[in-house]
């Protein structure tokens, strides 16, 4: 007994103190769980900006951004046809109070279409007091959450003022934090009770080996009492009546109700951007090398365009591998996922118009490991995708190229 005790409390210390070691894994709150191509083949989240991140109890915060749906979607997802957008957090520290797709509320779950790109926006209000990690993610039917960039909010205030009140569409102004909770406190334990009673009374008496045994002698016609018939018929009939009574005095004293919304949303991707297919890229091969934790792509580039065009960054699972020689451009802010200097070019003259250029680029660092997307080589789907950024450096414009291709694993 006593030997178990101490093991009990090793194992436990141990385990604490793993826990203290461990921070950083249980900050991650599993966003790294998913299999790397459903982070880099799904939803490509790119230019996601919260207005601010550090505000108060009531105060409204908007997150506002844009994702590329992957044309190069895995065979083993099933195709985006109900997808949710929603806010990952800690518990019910905001509110969602308004959520738009390019410019349209929205309230249910939305197709996408791959190779679409869009614009949202999610606007939220502060509830709880604390520093909360958050994200924008998308809950995809039947393959999982797919996570946006996460950020820390600061909400300071007290709880106690929080105050989440709107007008019905009856011109009612109700507290959404406490409206209906005492009518549904009643009903869960009115019918909690009933259930019980029901129960009790067959409980109370002898159970089944003594009414077995009356039922071997003959007596089944007195295991039932004449009680007993009439304390059921009062339910079978009770119950539907008191059901039906309640629900007419409900839609009598709320004859303007709008049914829980189960529809499907149907928002059309952002129309194509005006310089769609003016620079244009393709894959012809993917390599990485494990013990360096380097990508290398081979792409085909031809800029139609008429200004030279750069390489600036390459993006996959919102880790950004950033080209040193122009960083400039670069509008995310740098935080932990970013690769400041992670992008070399095989040729890093800029692309001339009208130039076709087969070049070699290497995204490089340790973020391929410690967001575990080199996990990929050991996938059934070991194919990487990735948004490729293209800045024309005299006007200021960039390109998005969504890129895909097959990965070799180098092992040495
Ligand atoms: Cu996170």
């Amino acid at each position: 007994m006593k030997t178990l005790l101490i093991k009990c409390a090793v194992s436990l210390g141990l385990m604490l103190s793993l826990y203290a070691l461990n921070v950083q894994t249980v900050m991650a709150h599993g966003e790294k769980a998913l299999e790397p191509f459903i982070r880099m083949r799904t939803i490509q989240w790119y230019d996601v900006k919260w207005d601010k991140q550090q505000f108060n109890v009531n105060d409204e915060v908007s997150v506002s951004g844009k994702f590329h749906v992957a044309e190069d979607w895995p065979i083993s997802v099933p195709k985006p046809e109900a997808t949710f957008l929603n806010i990952s957090t800690p518990g019910p520290v905001l509110i969602r109070t308004e959520r738009y797709l390019n410019g349209k509320p929205f309230m249910n779950s939305v197709a996408l279409q791959p190779g679409g790109d869009y614009d949202f926006k999610i606007v939220l209000k502060g509830r709880l007091p604390g520093r909360y990690h958050i994200h924008p993610f998308f809950n995809l039917k039947d393959a999982g959450q797919v996570m946006g960039p996460g950020v820390w909010l600061e909400i300071a205030g007290t709880a106690a003022d929080f105050s989440n009140e709107i007008k019905t569409i009856n011109g009612e102004l109700i507290d959404m934090e406490s409206y209906g909770l005492s009518n549904g406190i009643f009903w869960h334990l009115f019918w909690g009770a009933l259930a019980t009673a029901w129960l009790l009374w067959w409980l109370r008496r002898p159970l089944f080996i003594p009414r077995y045994k009356m039922l071997q002698a003959g007596l089944e016609d007195e295991l039932v009492t004449s009680n007993d018939r009439l304390i059921a018929k009062v339910m079978l009939v009770g119950v539907p009546v008191l059901v039906l009574a309640v629900n007419a005095m409900t839609i009598g004293d709320y004859p303007n109700t709008i049914p829980l919304q189960a529809s499907l949303d149907r928002i059309l991707p952002l129309p194509a951007q005006v310089n769609a297919g003016v620079v244009d890229v393709e894959t012809l091969k993917a390599e990485y090398r494990i013990p360096e934790r380097m990508m290398t792509f081979t792409l085909k580039i031809n800029n139609r365009s008429e200004n030279p065009v750069q390489i600036g960054e390459f993006m996959s699972a919102n880790v950004h591998f950033l080209n040193k020689d122009l960083q400039a451009s670069y509008q995310g802010d740098a935080g932990t996922m970013t690769a400041p200097e992670g992008l070399s070019l095989e040729n890093p003259a800029p692309i001339q118009p009208g130039e076709q250029r087969t070049m070699t680029i290497t995204s490089s660092d340790a973020l391929w490991e410690s967001e575990k997307l080199d996990g990929l080589i050991r996938d059934a789907d070991s194919r990487i995708g990735g948004l490729l950024f293209l800045y024309d450096t005299v006007v200021g414009e960039r390109y998005i190229s969504s890129i895909s291709a097959a990965v070799i694993p180098k092992f040495n």
